[in-house]
C-alpha cells in the first residue's frame, strides 16, 4: 500500500530496442508527452538485426517497405543499396533513426529484464533488471520481438564439442572464420538456407544435416534499381505505404484473384514461369488466390517448386533428399534463398538427411548420427527460436492476483488482438500472438500496433482511464476465430514453429492471426471507435 498516491517512475517502459521499441519510444515521447524508458539486453539497438548477424543474414521483405513509416523526410532521405536489405544496412538505418530522433538518452542498454509484476493497490508495473533496477511505470509495453529466443536442440555430447559452435540467432559480433574448416550446418529454414551457399563458398567442406526439405524460391537479389525507387516509389510513399497497410502480408502488391484451378495448365505454368523470375515476395505474394486453402491448388505450386529443384541439383540422390513431399508449400514459413540449391552441385557440399538417420550424439571431434560418424571443426546451429511465447517466459512476468503469465499461457498463448492478455491490465505486446504479425512485413504490423497503443494510451489519459484490461469474453472470442481462420489453411498441415511444433513439449497452437493485415488493422480500428470494445477500461483505481 505504500505506493498508494505516489507518481510512478515512468509513465511506460518499454522491453526491447528493435523496430518496435524504437518506433514506441518515439511516438510516446513525441507525440504523447510520456516519459519513457527502454530495457534491452544488447549493448546496442536493432533487435532482431543486432543478434542475427549470420553470413548471408538479409530481410526477405524488399527494402523499400521495410521500414518506419512515421517521417516522410526519413522516407525520402533514406536510401538501401539492395533490393532487399542485408543484416548491417538495417543496422545502420535503425542507429541512424536512433540518433536522428534521439533516442538512446531513453533506452538502458546492456540491461535484461527479469521480472515484471502488477500491483494491484496501485495499477501500475513493477519492473526489475539483471542491473539491479526497480522501477515503476504505468504501462508495461513489450517490443522484445517474435522470433528472439534461440533453439539450441538439447543433444547428447554438445559440451564434449572440441571445436567452435555456433547459433545463427546470437551470432558473434567478430567475423567468424571458416577458410580451411570442415564445417557443419544444423538446420534448413530461413537461418540455414541463406548461410549454406555463403559458408560453403567460404569453408573447405561444408555438411548440411536437414530434418526437412523445403521449398525456396530464388530472391533475384541485387543491387536496388534506382529508377524504379526515384520514379515510382518515392515521389508516391504514402500510397504505396497505404496499399502495404491494408493487403493480406504488408506488401504493395497485388494478388492474383483467380483460382489455380479454373485456368488452364498453361496458363498456370506461364503465371509461375513469370513469378519464378520475378522472385520472392512477388512469386510468393502475388500468386493466385486459393494456394494457401485449397490442397489442390497448392499442389500444382508444390508440383512446380519440386521440379525446379529436379531441374537445378545435378546429383539424383542429393534430390531425391532435397524434394519436400511430407507438407505443402506455405504451410511453413515460405523461404526466398539466393543460390540455395546451386550450392549442393560444389565439390565441398553434402547434404545428411537426418530424417532418416537422426543425430544420435555430438561427439568431441564432430557429429554421430545413426549411421555415420562425421568430424568437423565448427558446427552451426541453424536451429530456429522458441518462437512467439518463448521471450516472453524468459520473464517472470506476473499480473492480477500474482498470476504468471507462463501459468497463464501454460496450453498456448491467450490474447486479445494479441495486444492485451486478460489478467495483465495495463501491460500491451507489440505484434503478439493472435495478431498478424510473422506472417507480415514487420514494420507494417509494428507500426500499426504503436499507433494504436499510443492512440489508446491518449485516449485513457484525456479521459482519466487509470487502468485497461481485455475483458475475458472478448479474449475468448478472439482466441476462437484466430483459430477458426488458420484452420482451413496449409498452415495446419506441417511441424512449423508457428504451431510450437519444433520445440518439444510446446503445447501444439497456431499462434499468428492469418486473416490479413488488412483486414485486422480495420478490426482494430472498429474497435477503437466503439470506445475500445472488448476492453475495460477503469478509472478508479490509482
Ligand atoms: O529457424 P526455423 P530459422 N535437429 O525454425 C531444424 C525468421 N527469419 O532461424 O523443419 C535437427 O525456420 C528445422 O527442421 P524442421 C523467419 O520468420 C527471417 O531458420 O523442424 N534439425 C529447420 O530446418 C523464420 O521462419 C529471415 O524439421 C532441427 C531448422 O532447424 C524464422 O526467423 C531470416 C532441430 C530451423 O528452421 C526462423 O528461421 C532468418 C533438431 N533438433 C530468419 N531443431 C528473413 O527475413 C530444428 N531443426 C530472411
Amino acid at each position: 500500500m505504500a505506493n498508494l498516491g505516489k507518481p510512478p517512475d515512468f509513465d511506460v517502459v518499454v522491453i526491447g530496442a528493435g523496430f518496435a521499441g524504437l518506433g514506441m519510444l518515439r511516438r510516446l515521447r513525441e507525440e504523447n508527452g510520456m516519459s519513457v524508458q527502454v530495457y534491452e539486453t544488447g549493448d546496442g539497438v536493432g533487435g532482431t538485426w543486432y543478434w542475427n548477424r549470420y553470413p548471408g543474414a538479409r530481410c526477405d521483405s524488399e527494402s523499400y517497405v521495410y521500414c518506419f513509416t512515421f517521417s516522410k523526410e526519413l522516407l525520402q532521405d533514406w536510401d538501401w543499396s539492395g533490393k532487399y536489405p542485408e543484416q548491417p544496412e538495417i543496422l545502420s538505418y535503425l542507429n541512424h533513426v536512433a540518433d536522428r530522433f534521439d533516442l538512446r538518452r531513453n533506452i538502458q542498454f546492456n540491461t535484461r529484464v527479469t521480472s515484471a509484476r502488477f500491483l494491484e493497490d496501485t495499477s501500475l508495473w513493477e519492473i526489475e533488471t539483471d542491473q539491479g533496477d526497480r522501477v515503476t511505470a504505468q504501462f508495461l509495453i513489450t517490443g522484445i520481438g517474435c522470433i528472439s529466443s534461440g533453439n539450441v536442440p538439447d543433444i547428447k555430447g554438445l559440451d564434449s564439442f572440441q571445436g567452435e559452435w555456433y547459433h545463427t540467432g546470437s551470432w558473434p559480433h567478430e567475423k567468424v572464420d571458416f577458410a580451411g574448416k570442415r564445417v557443419a550446418v544444423i538446420g534448413t529454414g530461413s537461418s540455414g538456407i541463406q548461410s549454406i551457399p555463403v559458408i560453403a563458398e567460404q569453408a573447405e567442406h561444408l555438411s548440411v544435416f536437414q530434418r526437412t526439405p523445403q521449398y525456396t524460391v530464388p530472391a533475384r537479389h541485387g543491387t536496388v534499381d534506382r529508377k524504379f525507387i526515384e520514379e515510382k516509389i518515392k515521389p508516391n510513399y504514402e500510397e504505396v505505404l497505404e496499399k502495404a497497410r491494408w493487403s493480406v502480408g504488408g506488401f504493395p502488391i497485388d494478388r492474383d484473384e483467380r483460382s489455380a484451378l479454373e485456368v488452364t495448365a498453361e496458363e498456370r505454368l506461364e503465371a509461375y514461369e513469370a513469378g519464378w523470375a520475378e522472385g520472392g515476395i512477388r512469386f510468393l505474394g502475388a500468386s493466385f488466390k486459393d494456394i494457401s486453402v485449397d490442397r489442390r491448388a497448392n499442389d500444382t505450386m508444390s508440383e512446380f517448386i519440386r521440379n525446379k529443384i529436379r531441374e537445378m541439383v545435378s546429383d539424383p540422390e542429393t534430390v531425391e533428399k532435397l524434394l519436400p513431399t511430407d507438407h505443402p508449400f506455405g504451410s511453413k514459413r515460405p523461404l526466398i534463398d539466393t543460390n540455395y540449391f546451386d550450392t549442393y552441385n560444389r565439390e565441398n557440399v553434402e547434404l545428411i538427411d537426418i530424417r532418416h538417420s537422426p543425430i544420435q550424439e555430438i561427439t568431441p571431434n564432430g557429429i554421430r548420427t545413426e549411421d555415420e560418424e562425421y568430424e568437423f571443426d565448427m558446427i552451426v546451429f541453424a536451429t530456429g527460436f522458441d518462437a512467439m511465447t518463448g521471450t516472453y517466459f524468459k520473464m517472470d512476468i506476473r499480473g492480477r492476483n500474482d498470476l504468471s503469465l507462463k501459468e497463464k499461457w501454460s496450453e498456448g498463448p491467450k490474447t486479445y488482438l494479441g495486444l492485451q492478455t486478460v489478467g495483465f491490465p495495463n501491460m500491451f505486446m507489440i505484434t503478439g500472438p493472435g495478431s498478424p504479425s510473422v506472417l507480415s512485413n514487420m514494420p507494417v504490423s509494428i507500426e500499426q500496433h504503436i499507433d494504436w497503443i499510443a492512440d489508446l494510451l491518449q485516449f485513457m489519459r484525456d479521459g482519466d482511464i487509470k487502468s485497461v484490461e481485455a475483458d475475458e469474453n472478448a479474449e475468448t472470442a478472439w482466441v476462437a476465430h484466430v483459430n477458426e481462420v488458420a484452420e482451413p489453411t496449409m498452415y495446419m498441415l506441417a511441424d512449423s514453429w508457428y504451431l510450437g511444433a519444433n520445440i518439444p513439449g510446446k503445447p501444439r497452437v497456431f499462434m499468428p492471426y492469418v486473416g490479413g493485415v488488412g483486414n485486422y488493422r480495420k478490426k482494430c480500428n472498429e474497435i477503437a471507435d466503439n470506445g475500445y470494445e472488448g476492453f475495460i477500461l477503469d478509472a478508479g483505481r490509482r
